[in-house]
Order: structure tokens, then sequence, then C-alpha cells
């Protein structure tokens, strides 16, 4: 079923000069890119975009570690693209990823692991709402 997801290139990934390495793996899956924004992800839209994580213990950090640096957000269109983006992304913690994963290639820790994808449709619809409003 055609599809579509968001996904957010994370600072550590912008940091580390990896925004066309993570993309072309998309790309190279088949999936198409059908928006793309390079911006500072605000202290208000990061923590409503986290809402669900707020009463964990690592939200703060989470929040700070987002809104450190600039963030790449994308919209990527294709079959079954929510679940095949999420297997492309690995384990949330990315020493627990599997290599050929994006996280398991070029993750460092679990809040700074490059990549965030949407878990289903539904937050595909919320996020994106948020993030390309
Ligand atoms: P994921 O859907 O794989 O991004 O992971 P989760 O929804 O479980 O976690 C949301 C974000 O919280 C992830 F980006 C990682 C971060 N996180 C931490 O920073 N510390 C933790 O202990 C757990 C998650």
């Amino acid at each position: 079923m055609e599809e579509r997801t968001l996904i957010i290139l994370k600072p550590d990934a912008v940091k580390r000069r990896l925004i066309g390495r993570v993309l072309a793996r998309f790309e190279d899956r088949g999936l198409n890119l059908i928006a793309l924004k390079l911006f500072r992800l605000s202290d208000v839209d990061a923590r409503e975009f986290y809402s669900i994580h707020a009463d964990k213990h690592f939200f703060n950090e989470l929040i700070a570690f987002i809104t450190s640096d600039p963030v790449v957000a994308g919209i990527v269109e294709g079959r079954d693209a929510v679940n095949v983006v999420r297997m492309m992304i690995g384990n949330t913690n990315s020493p627990k990823a599997e290599p050929g994963t994006v996280r398991g290639d070029f993750g460092l820790g679990t809040t700074d692991n490059i990549i965030h994808a949407s878990d289903s449709p539904d937050s595909f619809e919320k996020e994106s709402k948020l993030i390309f409003s």
C-alpha cells in the first residue's frame, strides 16, 4: 500500500554530516522524498512532538538534545513506507541496532540515535501536521 511517513534526521546526524548518506538509503530502497526541510525545532514544538514521553525520566534530556542544533525533516512516500522505514532505522538503542540499519551503522546512543521515523500512519498524520504546518 502506498503510504507516507515522517523522518527527522536529528542534530547528531546533521553535525556529523550524514544527511546525504542517510537520505540516499531511502532513495536506494525505492522510496520517494516528497518534502524536505532543514530547521531548528523550537522548545515548544519539541515538547509537543514528544508529548507522549512527557512523564519519562529522559524527557528533558531528549528535548535539550533535539533542540540543540538544526534537524532535517522529510516526508517519505512509497509502498508500506511506515514499516519499511522503521525496519531500516533499527532499534531505538543504537548499540543494540542491527548492522545495516541506520542506527546500527551510524548511531552512538539512545538519545543520539541519528533519526526519528513515525511508528504508525496515525503518528505520521500528527507529526507531519506539526512539522510541516
Ligand atoms: P523510537 O520510536 O525508536 O524513536 O523510540 P521511542 O519512541 O521509544 O523513543 C522516543 C525517543 O526517546 C527516541 F528518540 C529516543 C529517546 N529516548 C531517550 O532519549 N532515552 C531513553 O531512555 C529512551 C528513549
